[in-house]
């Protein structure tokens, strides 16, 4: 079920271009067009859920699925061990600039706590 102009939906379906890492039937992952770590992917559902807070109990699975995605993600570019963050921004103040929901898998570098 895409959603009418959603550049992710389009990314997921094919329709858009981009340089695709991972994909199962439910969840796809490419790399972050402007990457803020030497890793930086995203790992989207195919369904189209907007933030976080559109996630329902029925997508419970779904959610695991795309941490499982950024597990085979980590071990794949090698920074399992070495560690990786990962991210869901939440609308305006967390920065959400696409509305289709996406895990950040950020690595190869030391990160900062706090966030900025
Ligand atoms: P956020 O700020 O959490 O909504 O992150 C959106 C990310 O999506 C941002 O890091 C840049 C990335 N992005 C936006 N448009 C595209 C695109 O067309 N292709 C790819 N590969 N990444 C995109």
């Amino acid at each position: 079920m895409n959603k009418d102009g959603c550049i992710f939906c389009q990314i997921a379906s094919g329709e858009l271009p981009a340089e695709k890492v991972y994909e199962t039937a439910r969840v796809v992952a490419f790399k972050d067009i402007r990457p803020q770590a030497p890793v930086h992917i995203l790992v989207i559902p195919r369904e189209h859920i907007e933030t976080v807070n559109h996630i329902q109990p029925e997508h419970r699975e779904l959610i695991g699925e795309m941490f499982l995605a950024a597990q085979e993600i980590a071990k794949k570019f090698g920074v399992a061990d070495s560690g990786y963050r990962t991210v869901f921004n939440c609308n305006r103040d967390a920065g959400q600039d696409v509305y289709h929901l996406h895990l950040h898998v950020l690595a190869g570098r030391k990160m900062t706590w706090p966030p900025g």
